[in-house]
């Protein structure tokens, strides 16, 4: 389908931190205007495409966006409307090539995803169809995922001593996309109950976690079991699971993982997970070990890979080309999805589709600096890969997120919910 592009405008806003990030619109010719806020992460992976940050100590400490806003109302709009175009793929690849770095060093890949998700949005409204249904999937039918609520925040995205960043209850068990969301919620709410009965602060997290005073994982696994049982839901597959995302890459250091002040070698951070596993019934880790220690999540996975779902993040950075070496390197059974890792709406199902191809897991992820933007509900329901984390059920940035799903279950009766296996 061709399409004539009429305008691509950015603008300089604010992120779910109160950092700058990006909106960028893309007007067509035939009058669809649409917009995409661009997500931002805190814990990212070295390999991740460039997010372009002007560096003037004067603005924002450094972290204002004007010249990513620049390229887009520069650059990037006088090529994309330049034309006409063949789909998304093609100025998506348009893109890539006028930045000319293998990393979207240039123009940034702040610039480049706000366009291509917006643009991506513009096509969908102006065929008449849903994000969700316009999406181009691979394979696998659409499916409404697992929502993957982080309850407790620790790492980067928290003032407190804990070293794992994220513990998320996921309802592996709900009959439906509704009750899912709810089964988080109250399981939220009973958490908030358990810690302020402890005499924990019930304060929160960068994403809308309960960020109290605890140190030790395993005292924090303790509490959101509690919490299942008395929001009245069974734990594990038939009721709410448990998926952690430690972002071991953070707490790596040449002499070990630092983990309350104690070092664990990989082997030791392995044989912790396996204890975690049998007490708390958790089913999928995310950067349980660093992305520097690729031996270590190699031995990760072949001894708990079998078991359960292990994740890559910042080894991975939705980038294609790594996610392949990977698979061929026998590392983690799935990758974590982050438009904003890679840069592009295309190159983020070049990513899965790989995933998928080779049997790899796919979790759709925002990031912990977000905006009210929705695209990544979408995605994960056209993907069909069946999980989805996007915080906690509070704050309004990660709620939006959580209640578009609830909008396509009912939109969409049909889709099947949960995990795609
Ligand atoms: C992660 C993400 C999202 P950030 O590590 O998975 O939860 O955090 O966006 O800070 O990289
Ligand atoms: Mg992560």
């Amino acid at each position: 389908m061709t399409v004539t592009i009429a305008r691509v405008q950015a603008l300089e806003v604010l992120d779910s931190r109160g950092r700058p990030t990006l909106t960028v619109t893309v007007g067509l010719a035939d009058g669809t205007i649409a917009e995409a806020g661009v997500p931002s992460g805190a814990s990212t992976g070295s390999r991740e495409a460039v997010e372009l940050r002007d560096g003037d100590p004067a603005r924002f400490a450094g972290a204002g966006v004007t010249r990513a806003v620049a390229h887009v109302n520069g650059e990037i709009n006088e090529l994309l409307t330049a034309g006409s175009w063949d789909g998304l793929a093609a100025v998506d690849q348009a893109m890539c090539d006028l930045d000319g770095t293998p990393n979207k060093a240039r123009l940034g890949a702040n610039a480049i995803i706000g366009t291509s998700m917006a643009l991506a949005r513009a096509l969908a409204a102006s065929a008449g169809t849903p994000l969700y249904e316009w999406l181009p999937g691979f394979g696998q039918p659409a499916r409404l995922p697992v929502p993957c609520f982080n309850v407790l925040n620790g790492g980067a995205h928290a003032p407190n001593p804990l070293d794992f960043q994220e513990f998320m209850v996921c309802p592996l068990g709900a009959p439906s996309m509704a009750e899912a969301v709810r089964a988080g919620a109250e399981v939220y709410q009973a958490l908030k109950k358990r810690l302020a009965a402890g005499g924990h602060s019930t304060g929160l997290g960068d994403e809308g976690g309960f960020a109290p005073n605890l140190a030790e994982p395993e005292e924090v696994l303790e509490l959101i079991v509690a919490a299942i049982t008395d929001a009245g839901y069974p734990t594990g597959s038939q009721g709410v699971g448990i998926a952690l995302d430690p972002a071991a890459s953070e707490f790596w250091t040449a002499e070990g993982y630092r983990v309350n002040g104690r070092l664990f070698s990989s082997a030791e951070m392995i044989a912790r997970y396996a204890e975690m596993i049998d007490r708390f019934g958790i089913w999928s880790i995310e950067d349980g070990l660093g992305e520097q220690d690729s031996e270590g999540w190699k031995r990760l996975t072949a001894e708990l890979g079998g078991r359960i779902q292990l994740v890559g993040d910042d080894n991975f950075c939705t980038n294609p080309a790594i996610i392949a070496a990977a698979i061929d390197d026998g590392i983690a059974n799935a990758a974590l999805i982050k438009v904003n890792q890679i840069g592009t709406v295309t190159e983020t199902l070049e990513a899965m589709r790989i995933c998928h191809d080779a049997g790899y897991g796919q979790m759709v992820s925002h990031r912990s600096g977000e905006t009210p933007d929705t695209f990544i509900a979408d995605l994960a329901v056209a993907t069909g890969c069946g999980q989805l984390k996007t915080g906690a059920p509070a704050r309004g940035e990660r709620i939006a997120k959580y209640n578009r799903l609830i909008q396509i279950a009912a939109q969409r009766p049909d889709l099947p919910y949960g995990l795609n296996r």
